[in-house]
């Protein structure tokens, strides 16, 4: 099942996507219909399919969930790690490590707080010349880290602020409008396998593509189970959070995000996260 989330009758409400047309749950926003999907023992799309009002209309998305938490993995596709060591002046192999080791980098990118959802603008910080939108498959997590869903994330960053120094890492990752999820979480009855994805990026300016990136989710270099199991070792992470399973497309320093562009990150089984840029100060 396809699920998102709508403004309706003036309130944020979840609902059920179905042939580009919007089913709401009243009185649900997805983190009621979460917590209510584990209170009573029901999945999110039994529940949803049992409250969600019979006809579909024409709704607009915003941001799929307010997310509790979100994390997010990185090094977890060759590309990423290797950019990263070669743009790097540390260490040799620094990143390349975090890609062979069992253990996994993960970081805490921040709250709803600094969450957008379709169309709303990402963040370029004011202090960063050379900002990155980095495309990611998403995992909506339960209690316990249960996958409940996949949507898209866009773990927009201040790829210059990192490259100066990794201690800098959090600043580079996490500031005003750095995240931008959606614009649909769906549930694994329907998405049953996460590593057969074709992902793309397109950055636009002035209605021009300049840039074209593409990844399958087939190159993850980990098991989704073992992120989100490393992620939860002593870390009670509460239910509907999400966690970012890191980069395979990397847009390279000439094609550092001004405001005004427009990046727009594609899976079919999922739909198109489509964001403005603006700076934030
Ligand atoms: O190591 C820095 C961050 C990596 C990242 O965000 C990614 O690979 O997606
Ligand atoms: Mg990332």
């Amino acid at each position: 099942m396809k699920l998102a989330q709508v403004i309706w009758n003036g309130r944020v409400s979840a609902a059920i996507v179905e042939d580009g047309l919007y089913r709401p749950v009243p009185e649900h926003t997805m983190q009621d219909l979460i917590r209510r999907s584990e209170r009573e023992g029901v999945t999110l799309a039994a529940l949803a399919a049992q409250h969600a009002s019979k006809h579909g209309e024409p709704l607009k998305p915003i941001i799929p969930i307010f997310p509790a938490e979100v994390w997010a993995c990185g090094c977890t596709y060759e590309m990423s790690a290797a950019f990263r060591d070669a743009e790097h002046g540390t260490r040799e192999g620094f990143y390349a490590y975090v890609y062979r080791e069992p253990r996994p980098e993960s970081f805490f990118k921040g709250t709803a707080r600094v969450c957008v959802g379709p169309g709303q603008a990402i963040g370029i910080r004011v202090d960063s010349k050379f900002t990155a939108p980095e495309p990611e498959l998403a995992v909506v997590m339960g209690s316990g880290g249960r996958v409940l869903g996949y949507t898209l994330a866009n773990d927009v960053s201040a790829w210059d602020i990192e490259k100066e120094n990794p201690l800098y890492l959090p600043q580079s990752k996490v500031y005003n409008a750095c995240c931008a999820l959606g614009p649909t979480i769906v549930t694994p009855d329907e998405l049953t396998d996460p590593y057969g994805l074709d992902m793309t990026c397109t950055i636009t300016r002035a209605g021009k593509v300049v840039f074209e990136g593409a990844v399958s989710t087939s190159k993850l270099h980990r098991k989704i189970e073992t992120l989100v199991e490393y992620l939860f070792r002593a870390n009670n992470i509460p239910s509907g959070s999400v966690l970012c399973t890191g980069t395979g497309i990397i847009v390279k320093e000439e094609n550092a995000l001004a405001p005004g562009d427009v990046v727009t990150i594609r899976v079919p089984e999922i739909g198109e996260l489509s964001n403005p840029a603006a700076v934030v100060g």
